[in-house]
């Protein structure tokens, strides 16, 4: 099956992460060893949709040994793919808990010890270094759980319990690497999996009816031998991103499977964006998606909408009835921060506050045609079977907001020299600093907060992507202009243009601790976008 590891024995023949002169030193005979025989023009084969191997808890706790190491991956390719992983697979493997459970993981990191001795934080630094966020989960972001703080590096290991409250809400959610200077590396190694928490939405009877698919679009950064390269090290400015020169978007681990339906058939699927930055607008010609959840949180009534965008880290749980028999093309136009207009993007503000474009990101030129829409899979839907039918309500996600204690506004922003070259990405103008004092929200209290797209003349327009850990938000405004209804997320995109921004309240509620809150394009989270948290008991809150 494509996705899964080859020998050991290969694997161990090759230090997956070394620059590609490395790859390049190998016997002829080794890299033809390598090559797959892929047809001309390295057509790849159809696959069937392959699903991650689930993990699922019994006895109120899910036990999970998972190991960072460098892996040797089929992923339909003209060759094999050599990068980083979570035991020896791209995605990792699929977690399904319930509220109630603890999750206890063993992280052993066996990636190659890295040869940057440089340690900028906002600059790429100690990329094999790791750790364990669980994306969207309300859980406790300090001591062993949750904790992005904690850093795991080659050759050591560490032990994490994640207790989820009873009623955590079911829904889709993720994990992935969470290290600071090291999220982009092994993110767009593709070490990331769906993390899904069981509950109330799973009783509904149509959604109960349904087959389920796990769908994780991965964008995967590689070289022209299809090995990940590493960052460079004391990079300069335009040094400073990720270099690449050739881009897989793959659907869990594959590319371009074939998923079947029959006609009237309804299916569920779970879908995640687990790209670095890229932003995912999909289309299934012929169909809509009745959306049920965003980023795990139900929506009232499933919303039809014929084209879905997901921005880096975003899921969305969808049902699909599939119409005649035929041959559907699941089609993804991808975006960048840099060139997020597609399809399904939230439209921008007032062109009076766009800039002149005179100012470009600096960063290794795009890999040609990787933001070309393309298919990424196929429906085939032929056969019979009993028609099915769709909900009309649903147990909402909507728990309501505390009084407001206190209103923050906060811009992300680019830094940059007198001569206006690129220097990093920041909150409010400075660059990620763990020793900064965080913001202190107190517990048992909820925030409104607005996050402007800092206005910056001289820079071209660029989208960003807002995330924070521990507690969701509800968006109540764009551009100060009331959203009706409003939008439980926990994370959405920031419009490209100068001047945006979102406002939103969120509740800070069961745990105390700090946490992070980050562009989801992880590349500007490492070059310096994130800044701290840290919710304060009531009893301590006369030091915020
Ligand atoms: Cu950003």
């Amino acid at each position: 099956m494509a996705g899964s590891p080859i020998s050991r024995r290969t694997v161990l023949s090759y230090s997956v992460g070394i620059a590609a002169a490395t790859y390049a030193g190998l016997a002829a005979k080794q890299r033809m060893e390598l090559a797959r025989a892929a047809g001309p023009g390295g057509a790849a084969p159809r696959a069937e949709l392959p699903a991650p191997r689930v993990l699922s808890s019994a006895d109120g706790e899910l036990r999970v040994a998972l190991t960072a190491r460098p892996g040797i991956v089929d992923m339909g390719a003209p060759r094999l793919v050599r990068t980083y992983t979570y035991n020896n697979v791209v995605p990792g493997y699929t977690w399904e808990v319930r509220g109630g459970d603890t999750l206890k993981v063993h992280l052993r990191n066996r990636l190659p010890p890295a040869r940057d001795p440089v340690m900028a934080m906002d600059r790429p630094h100690a990329w094999t270094t790791t750790n364990l966020h669980t994306h969207g989960l309300h859980v406790s972001p300090a001591g062993n759980a949750d904790n992005v703080f904690l850093a795991v590096p080659p050759g050591e290991e560490h032990h994490l319990e994640i207790p989820l409250p009873r009623d955590h809400p079911g829904g889709i959610f993720w994990y992935h690497p969470h290290c600071h200077g090291a999220v982009t590396q092994q993110l767009r190694a593709g070490m990331a999996g769906a993390l899904i928490v069981r509950g109330a939405i799973d009783e509904v009877e149509e959604v109960a009816a349904a087959r389920e698919h796990v769908m994780v679009l991965q964008s995967i950064e590689l070289g022209d031998d299809y090995q990940l390269l590493d960052p460079i090290p004391e990079p300069t400015a335009a040094q400073s991103f990720f270099p690449r020169t050739n881009v897989l978007y793959t659907v869990n681990g594959v590319l371009t499977p074939t998923l079947r339906m029959y006609p009237g058939e309804v299916q569920r699927w779970r879908l995640l964006n687990a790209a670095e930055g890229k932003f995912m607008s999909l289309q299934l010609k012929r169909h809509d998606f009745h959306v049920l959840a965003w980023d795990g949180l139900t929506l009232p009534a499933p919303d039809a909408t014929d084209v879905l965008m997901l921005s880096a880290g975003n899921r969305a749980e969808v049902l699909i009835r599939a119409g005649r028999p035929g041959r559907y093309d699941l089609v993804l136009t991808p975006g960048s921060s840099q060139r997020p207009d597609i399809p399904g993007m939230p439209a921008a503000g007032s062109p009076a506050r766009r800039p002149q474009a005179m100012a470009t990101m600096p960063g290794f030129p795009a890999v040609a045609g990787e933001l070309d829409p393309r298919t990424i899979a196929t429906v085939e839907v032929a056969g019979h079977g009993r028609a099915m039918g769709l909900p009309t309500g649903l147990p909402a996600f909507d728990p309501p907001i505390l009084p407001i204690a206190r209103r923050r506004e906060f811009a992300f922003t680019v830094q940059r020299t007198a001569g206006h070259e690129f220097l990093n990405f920041g909150v409010d103008g400075v660059p990620f600093d763990p020793a900064r004092p965080p913001y202190r929200p107190v517990l048992g209290t909820a925030e409104e907060w607005t996050l402007t797209n800092a206005f910056d003349p001289k820079l071209m327009e660029h989208a960003h992507v807002f995330h924070v850990h521990t507690n969701p938000f509800k968006i109540t405004k764009r551009n100060g202009t009331a959203l009706s209804p409003p939008l439980w997320r926990d994370t959405y995109v920031l419009t490209k243009s100068a001047g945006d921004s979102i406002t939103f309240e969120s509740n800070f509620v069961d745990y105390p601790g700090k946490f992070v809150e980050h562009c989801h394009v992880v590349s500007h989270e490492d070059l310096g976008m994130m800044s701290s948290i840290e919710v304060i008991p009531p009893d301590e809150s006369s030091q915020r």
